[in-house]
């Protein structure tokens, strides 16, 4: 049964949880909870890793005493461990965690008190007013739970991020695409568009005659329920949850289909209207004129009868890209290609897993010329934030790496605290030694609208401030984004020549697809970075250039495109041009 990351990660925090919930020594509670974060974190599969036998004791966090534990959830997909909690408590009693008051204890009392096993029953409880009446509990938070636990059934139904359908996708695909007689096999829908979360998986396949690729669909061994199945189209849910459709289309049909599944609805319904004006009929077969089809074997085909170029993927979403095509002004999209290097990264020396020296080995596999090593600033304490004089020795220390490097550069940098009052949580005298600043609000996220922009617009008035991170600090089916007006940051960072960052981390997207198109039309530069804290974090460039395409950026509107050369200059320049105007 093919294991996913993401399974292991869940088995280990539901051990966590559980182990809370009875009310077991912390220290074994954490010890299950960081071995659970670090395997999120992985980008190899642990399932790999475990099958080519390398020693998952080695791993940060998981050590010694956890190292057997991934290995056997790798081979039998649960633990033992988990079945005996299980037998003992409900597992259903981990979501009930996630309401936020209530904790371990709070939740063992609901359960042996109430009975309440799932979100459902808790739900119950609090409109019947049951719960108030427990000791400890009260009205208001009553009345909290109520609200907190309708939002989370309402996420529940959930979308999941890019890079665990991209977990799920790659090995079905691959079992696909094994089957004799396929042909092409591709997964379509939002996930083709690279939406920053997709709710299913679209996979469209084309096959020789009397080939079994749906039996062997629904035959996939991570199937949970088959929904329904057909000739040509077929839908189940697999282990992890996820729904994927598949459809079986004739060759001459490949490009209709793909452009039909890969939508978005709209940007099909609009080709469509320009389809009938030329008297054509577009659907997933093909377009056709009468009876006859004129098109569908590729995509280009279809968009050519309909006088239109091709049209990426990721800009179909009816938001400009039609029009922009019948007059030949679709954007040259940005390409992982185009990146010569990462302006976030963090390094052991805060909460990083790795040296500069390990980094820049990774990077340089990565084909990049440079490298911005930006640990945090002493605010952020539990990262154990740089002081003055740690920079000011961070910054000697990439000096003396420097000289050794030959056809790289490592920038000096530091991802610095936005203080509550705009300004910025290093002096000006250390910030000046760095080649740029990576710059972001890491507390107080519960400002008013007004205050949060300030903040923000004032910080940007330093002549330091080089690139503002993640703007709205959202992480993505866990936290909103604080309240902040984006056109205002970006009307402040197209006065200060500011740079916004696209964070490229699949939890965060932010700026999110649509504030990079914003930052294109106002002329604002954006930077790709990854803010990895593990190399293999370097990866997820990836996802933060799909979200850029989505926005319609170009290489030049991008400022990690550049040489190193040319990248300190637009820093140098900027940092004048900034000291001008508040001067
Ligand atoms: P998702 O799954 O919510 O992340 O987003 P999609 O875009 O993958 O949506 P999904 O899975 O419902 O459908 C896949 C594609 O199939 C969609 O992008 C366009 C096409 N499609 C689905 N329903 C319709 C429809 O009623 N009309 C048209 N024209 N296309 C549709
Ligand atoms: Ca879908
Ligand atoms: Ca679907
Ligand atoms: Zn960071």
């Amino acid at each position: 049964m093919p294991i996913h990351n993401s399974d292991i990660e869940e088995i280990l925090d539901t051990v966590a949880n559980l182990l809370e919930i009875k009310g077991e020594n912390p220290f074994r509670v954490r010890a299950y909870r960081n071995a659970a974060r670090t395997i999120q974190g992985l980008s190899q599969s642990v399932a790999e890793m475990v099958h080519t036998g390398q020693d998952l004791s080695e791993l940060p966090g998981v050590g010694k005493d956890l190292g057997d534990y991934p290995r056997s959830s790798v081979e039998t997909g649960t633990l033992l461990l988990l079945k005996e909690l299980q037998g003992e408590l409900p597992a259903g009693l981990t979501d009930l965690m996630k309401v936020s008051g209530l904790g371990p204890k709070r939740v063992a009392i609901l359960y042996k008190e109430l009975g309440i096993t799932t979100l459902t029953d808790l739900a119950q409880a609090a409109e019947q007013g049951r719960i108030q009446a427990l000791g400890g509990f009260g009205k208001k938070t009553e009345q909290r739970i109520l609200e907190d636990t309708a939002k989370l059934q309402q996420t529940q139904a959930k979308r999941i991020s890019l890079v665990v359908a991209e977990q799920v996708a790659g090995p079905l695909v691959e079992y696909l695409q094994q089957t004799p007689g396929a042909q092409d096999v591709i997964v379509a829908g939002s996930y083709r568009r690279q939406k920053e979360t997709v709710a299913d998986l679209d996979i469209l396949a084309t096959c020789g005659k009397g080939s079994k690729v749906m039996d062997r669909f629904v035959g996939y061994e991570d199937v949970r329920q088959v929904v329904s199945q057909g000739q040509t189209r077929s839908t189940v849910i697999l282990r992890t949850g996820v729904q994927v459709d598949l459809r079986v289309v004739p060759q001459a049909s490949y490009g209709a289909a793909l452009m039909y599944f890969t939508g978005s609805k709209e940007h099909n319904i609009a080709v469509r209207k320009i389809g009938l004006a030329k008297k054509l009929k577009i659907n997933e077969y093909g377009a056709f004129r009468g009876d006859k089809r004129v098109a569908g074997r590729t995509e280009e085909e279809m968009y050519a009868k309909i006088g239109l170029p091709y049209i990426e993927p990721e800009l179909r979403e009816d938001r400009g890209e039609i029009e922009a095509a019948r007059k030949g002004k679709l954007p040259q999209l940005l390409e992982v290609r185009d990146i010569r290097g990462d302006l976030h990264v963090h390094t052991k020396r805060t909460d990083g897993h790795d040296t500069i020296e390990e980094l820049v080995e990774a990077a340089r596999r990565h084909g990049y010329d440079y490298l911005a090593i930006t640990d945090h600033s002493k605010h952020v304490t539990v990262a154990h934030g740089l002081k003055p004089e740690q920079v000011h020795e961070q910054v000697r220390e990439i000096d003396k790496i420097n000289k050794k490097l030959k056809g790289f550069t490592v920038l000096k940098s530091t991802e610095v605290d936005i203080l509550e009052d705009g300004s910025l949580d290093l002096p000006d005298e250390v910030l000046q030694e760095l080649d740029l600043t990576v710059c972001s609000v890491h507390y107080k996220f519960n400002l008013s609208l007004k205050e949060q922009t300030d903040r923000i617009c004032t910080a940007m008035e330093n002549p330091y401030f080089t690139i503002l991170a993640h703007a709205t600090g959202r992480l993505i089916g866990q936290r909103e984004p604080y309240q902040v007006d984006m056109e205002k940051v970006m009307k402040a960072a197209q006065r200060t020549g500011c740079i916004l960052e696209v964070n490229a981390h699949p939890d965060r997207l932010d700026l999110n697809d649509v504030h990079c198109k914003m930052a294109k039309d106002m002329g604002v530069k954006v930077a790709l970075s990854t803010d990895t804290h593990r190399l293999g974090n370097l990866d997820y460039m990836r996802f933060g250039v799909g979200q850029a395409r989505r926005g319609w950026l170009e290489a030049d509107d991008v400022i990690n495109t550049r040489s190193v050369t040319e990248l300190k200059k637009f820093l140098r320049k900027s940092r004048k041009a900034v000291a001008q105007l508040v001067s």
